[in-house]
Order: structure tokens, then C-alpha cells, then sequence
């Protein structure tokens, strides 16, 4: 595929729903859309970097000027065969992640869709249905959150996930066991302690939780390491695991026994399905996370986790989880079992929405 041009567009969802984490709250998504162009078709991917830099060093800002300034010149105009020839083109600029995946993502739908092919098909995947969970933010009331949590488990969710920090943990979790008994629940803290907190852990570790994320600093495999040794509970790491070195890395010390697996994070597409490998060698499950990602990366999100390691529900909700109206036809949808379907049609399987894009968009630029 001849790379004729890149069109990057800055767009902004509103959500349904403020989502606090224990780094901040949000109320709407922003993130990038990139188009590649070539030989007639053309491909779109997302960026999901948010509008500051919370989650990992990524905004929105520093993946427009990234992918402005040296990623989108280095494809331009270049013939890449396979979407698996771009990382290399790329490699020499460090990290950026969220950047690259979006381009990395844009060319395989590309290269799907030229091949009449399902994204799932290209990466691999193998499962049609996918058994998925929600992701829950911090609320100021546990009545609110206990309320949400009974409307997702009506709708069919297979798992609950609830974001912790400091101060809304142990009482919370002991409050959501109190009401729905044994559901399947794990919590996420994205690194709001530190080892001297071990005891909250210990606690936590009463109540058959599937698995805790990333409860300490990203750099920290090493205390990682020391606390998973004190739990029963499967320690996950997500933003800890930014390549298919660092998993490795990590599952070499002891630091976790299940990863959390985000293209976006881990530098797209073909790293994510090298973790997924590496995992599934080790016998180690994984799992899709999300980052509030709109349907176009959604729809990525699921052909990825039709992988067979993915064993454990992702955080791959419906479109309307986050979204009244999305930017893809037909929306994702939950069936009444708890599952999604994973898109067949060729590429993502999804149509964008090129008005509610245009009507969403604040910023847009075609390279070529
Ligand atoms: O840590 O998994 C996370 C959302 C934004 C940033 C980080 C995370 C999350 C979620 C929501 O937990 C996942 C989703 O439903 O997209
Ligand atoms: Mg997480």
C-alpha cells in the first residue's frame, strides 16, 4: 500500500457520564482520529490521549505535534506491505505509544479492508463472542455506585470492575460483596499507592477479588513483585506493561500474574498481539482494557481481544456505556447474555459516521 495521505482530526465526545479515576474525573473523551489513504481505500484508528497528560504522558497535543512532526513524515509517500512494516519505520522516535498505535491501527484496518477481510481475521482472532465487564469510576456516594452496579448487571455485564484510591476501597468493596454477594468484581487503583499501604491490599485480599490493577507506580515492577508475594489475589498490571519487554519483565520477577492489554498503551497493534504470545506461552491470562475509547478504537479493542489468550472479560462495554449517540455504524451493542459480537465485515466492520466525526471534530489537518 502506497501511503498517498493522512488526514488527524482533534475530536471531543461528551460522556453520558462523568468517569473519576484515582487521577482525575472526566466528562468528556478527546482523542485523535487518524485516516490513511492509499491506492483508493483508506483506514482510521484512534488515539485515545485524553486532554491531559493523567493516564500515561500522553495528550492530545503532544500526539497531534508527534504525529505531525515525525511519525506521519515517516509514511508518507512510503509503500508499506503489511501494517506490521510500520513500527519499525517508527522505532527510532521513543515512546509516544498512543501516537503510533493510532497510525499503526488506521493501516490495518486499511490493509484488511484492501484484503476483504475482518481486522479480527488479520490479527488472528479467533473467538465470535466476547464475554465482557464494565469499568466503574469513583463516585461521591457508595448508594451511587451500588445503584450503577445493579443497572449494569440488569443489562447482562458479566463482570464488574470498580476503580479504588485511598479512602473509597476496602469499606467500598466490602459494601459491593455485602449486596451482590459473589459477582465476578476486581478493582483497579492506577497507581495510588505506595508499598507502605500493603495492609490495605492484605485486606482486599478477603474478598475473592479476580484481580487487583495496578495498585502502585508504574516504574515499580520490583514492589510489584514484593506485594503480589503477600496476596492470594492475581495482581494485573496495566500502565506498568508499555511493550512485550516490560510484560516480560514483569511476569520474569513475579510482579503480576495477569496483564492488562492495551494497544494504545503498549505502542499498537502488533505489540499487543506479541504480549498476547508471550502471555499465552507462559500460561498467563490477559484481558482488553479501555481507555473510553470511541467506536472506532472499540471496534479495534474487540477484533484484538478475540484472541484465544484473552480468557478474562475485557473493560469492552457497549457504545451506550459512555456515548448517547457514537461515531460508528452500527454501534457496539451488549447481547442479553453478557457478550459482544466481534465485527466480521471487512476491516474494523464498522462504518464511521463522517458527520457526527465532522460535527465532533475541533481541529483537522490532511497531510500529504
Ligand atoms: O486504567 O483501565 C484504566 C479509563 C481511562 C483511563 C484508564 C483506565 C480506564 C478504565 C475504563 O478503566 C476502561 C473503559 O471502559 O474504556
Ligand atoms: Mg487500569
Amino acid at each position: 500500500m502506497r501511503i498517498d495521505a493522512v488526514e488527524l482530526r482533534q475530536v471531543t465526545l461528551p460522556l453520558r457520564f462523568p468517569f473519576e479515576t484515582s487521577f482525575g474525573r472526566s466528562e468528556a473523551h478527546a482523542c485523535l482520529l487518524v485516516r490513511v489513504f492509499a491506492e483508493g481505500a483508506e483506514g482510521w484508528g484512534e488515539v485515545p490521549a485524553e486532554s491531559a497528560p493523567l493516564y500515561n504522558e500522553e495528550d492530545v497535543e503532544t500526539a497531534w505535534h508527534v504525529l505531525e512532526r515525525f511519525v506521519i513524515p515517516a509514511i508518507l509517500g512510503k509503500e508499506i506491505a503489511h501494517p506490521r512494516d510500520f513500527p519499525p519505520l517508527v522505532a527510532r522516535i521513543r515512546r509516544h505509544h498512543m501516537a503510533k498505535a493510532g497510525v499503526e491501527a488506521a493501516l490495518w484496518d486499511l490493509y484488511a479492508r484492501q484484503q476483504g477481510r475482518s481486522l479480527q481475521a488479520a490479527l488472528g482472532g479467533t473467538q465470535e463472542r466476547l464475554p465482557v465487564g464494565v469499568s466503574l469510576g469513583i463516585e461521591p456516594e457508595v448508594d451511587i455506585l451500588l445503584n450503577r452496579i445493579s443497572g449494569f448487571l440488569a443489562q447482562g455485564y458479566r463482570r464488574i470492575k470498580v476503580k479504588i484510591k485511598p479512602g473509597w476501597d476496602v469499606d467500598v468493596v466490602r459494601e459491593i460483596r455485602a449486596v451482590f454477594g459473589d459477582i465476578p468484581l476486581q478493582v483497579d487503583a492506577n497507581s495510588a499507592y505506595t508499598p507502605a499501604d500493603a495492609a490495605v491490599f492484605r485486606a482486599l485480599d478477603g474478598y475473592g477479588l479476580l484481580l487487583i490493577e495496578q495498585p502502585l507506580e508504574e516504574d515499580d515492577l520490583i514492589d510489584h513483585a514484593a506485594l503480589q508475594a503477600q496476596l492470594r489475589t492475581p495482581l494485573c498490571l496495566d500502565e506498568s506493561i508499555v511493550s512485550p519487554s516490560h510484560a516480560r519483565k514483569a511476569l520474569e520477577i513475579g510482579a503480576c500474574r495477569v496483564i492488562n492489554i492495551k494497544a494504545a498503551r503498549v505502542g499498537g497493534l502488533s505489540a499487543a498481539v506479541a504480549i498476547h504470545d508471550l502471555c499465552r506461552a507462559r500460561g498467563v491470562p490477559v484481558w482488553c482494557g479501555g481507555l473510553l475509547e470511541t467506536g472506532v478504537g472499540r471496534a479495534a479493542n474487540l477484533a484484538l481481544a478475540s484472541l484465544p489468550n484473552f480468557t478474562l472479560p475485557g473493560d469492552l462495554s457497549a457504545s451506550d456505556r459512555y456515548y448517547e449517540e457514537d461515531i460508528i455504524d452500527p454501534p457496539v451493542v451488549l447481547e442479553a447474555d453478557g457478550t459482544i459480537r466481534v465485527p466480521t465485515s471487512p476491516g474494523l466492520g464498522v462504518t464511521v459516521r463522517l458527520d457526527r466525526v465532522e460535527a465532533a471534530s475541533t481541529r483537522t489537518a490532511l497531510f500529504r
